[in-house]
């Protein structure tokens, strides 16, 4: 009985997350949608799929470390407005975030 319930304790965490924040995958030097609409405060998580370095910046707002492959990113957009979310590293990624 006690295995059983290891599981939820476990999984509430990243449940909690999920709840107000979004995900982008970062394959293929592209993200995995070209726009996404979130409300003023929320969170995108960007997770590095590919086999390379990312990094993410959107003018104004943040200007990320490089992530290695694997790893998890996560950027607040305190306020309404459209931003444009790019990787200094391959400057052709664009993604376009609406933020209500
Ligand atoms: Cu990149």
């Amino acid at each position: 009985m006690k295995k059983r319930l290891l599981l939820p304790l476990l999984l509430a965490p990243a449940l909690a997350l999920a709840d107000d924040a979004h995900t982008v995958i970062q394959k293929g030097r592209r993200f995995s949608v070209p726009d996404i609409a979130i409300r003023a405060g929320e969170s995108l998580t960007f997770t590095n799929n590919d086999e390379f370095i990312h990094q993410i910046y959107a003018t104004g707002l943040f200007d990320s470390e490089e992530r290695a492959p694997g790893q998890n990113l996560t950027e607040a957009f305190p306020t309404a407005g459209t931003f444009e979310v790019r990787c200094h590293i391959h400057p052709k990624m664009k993604l376009v975030v609406h933020v209500n």
